[in-house]
């Protein structure tokens, strides 16, 4: 699987004001530590970037660059930023990322063609926010056709079906594992993408992994391709990367119904098995999922 680090980000304490006060010290070393954590892409999170946006993504752009050979993901909602960060993209950049909203697709579209690059196409249709995997399917349909149509291939198409929070409406969870296990029939070598951390969004922080990791395994079982993650959990790479294949296993047979006992397993291994349970809706969500 492939990994997108995405702590560089306008909402981050640290990462706000140095953007803002273009400060390059912090992104830099932030931009380091996630290339040694092992992340394939970084994610360049600069919000809508109203004032002066195509200024800050030129300069947030060559600013990671001096510093690292990863490929980026540029992230903002500003068109005309977008472009000016893809203009001084060395290699192939990721657009990261753009939705069925006419004013997003139509300005973004061409971008993809016109600096051959890869993009996600996230799953945020003129309505919102698909109310579940039908909806799901009919956006993808249209924004893979409008994609062909400008001769953008599937394969460079990576689709984002929008992960939302474990601690909110957990049908919208499951309609997001059940659209990922639809995607490759409707849109063949379409590639996906998830933003990870959203599923722990509301969750404590010392509890987030667990969603978060669990939650991957989880999605890996319908072949996802990336994933948008915090750089800095050690596990979750190294579940990425293969090495935990026990717990992977052990994910998968829980949702294909198995019901392990929790006494015969490590405090681990239980703790993957009642996270599991919470994201197919099984258990209810709580703060303390993990000790009942
Ligand atoms: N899909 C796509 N892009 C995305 C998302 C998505 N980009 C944004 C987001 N979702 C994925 N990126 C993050 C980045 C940070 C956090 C969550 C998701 C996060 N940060 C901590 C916080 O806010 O508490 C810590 C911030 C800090 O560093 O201080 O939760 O779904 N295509």
């Amino acid at each position: 699987m492939l990994l997108i680090g995405e702590n560089v980000n306008i909402m981050s304490e640290t990462i706000g004001p140095a953007l803002r006060g273009r400060n390059p010290k912090p992104i830099q070393e932030l931009a380091r530590a996630e290339t040694e954590a092992g992340v394939d892409y970084l994610d360049l999170n600069i919000g809508p970037a109203r004032k002066a946006g195509d200024e800050l993504m030129t300069w947030v752009v060559n600013t990671v660059q001096e510093v690292t050979d990863l490929p980026l993901s540029l992230d903002t909602t500003n068109p005309a930023a977008m472009e000016a960060g893809l203009k001084v993209h060395k290699g192939r950049a990721l657009i990261n990322s753009i939705s069925l909203q006419p004013e997003r697709l139509e300005p973004e579209l061409p971008l993809v063609k016109k600096y051959d690059a890869d993009m996600i196409g996230l799953l945020w249709g003129t309505e919102g926010m698909p109310r579940d995997a039908a909806e799901r399917c009919v956006l993808v349909v249209d924004l893979v056709y409008r994609a062909n149509q400008l001769g953008i291939p599937n394969r460079d198409i990576w689709i984002d079906p929008i992960l939302t929070p474990a601690s909110g409406e957990i049908n919208q969870v499951k309609a997001c594992f059940e659209f990922m296990s639809m995607l490759n029939d409707i849109a063949p070598e379409c590639k996906s993408v998830v933003g990870l951390s959203n599923i722990s969004n509301g969750t404590p922080t010392h509890l987030r992994p667990y969603l978060n990791r669990s939650c991957m395994i989880m999605l890996m079982k319908y072949g996802l391709y990336s994933a948008i993650v915090d750089a800095f959990d050690s596990e979750l790479i190294k579940i990425a990367r293969g090495e935990m294949p026990e717990i992977v296993k052990l994910v998968h047979r829980v949702m294909d119904g198995e019901k392990p006992n929790l006494s015969s397993l490590s405090q681990k291994e239980a703790e993957y098995v009642k996270t599991v349970r919470v994201l197919t809706g099984e258990a209810l969500y709580s703060h303390s999922w993990l000790e009942i």
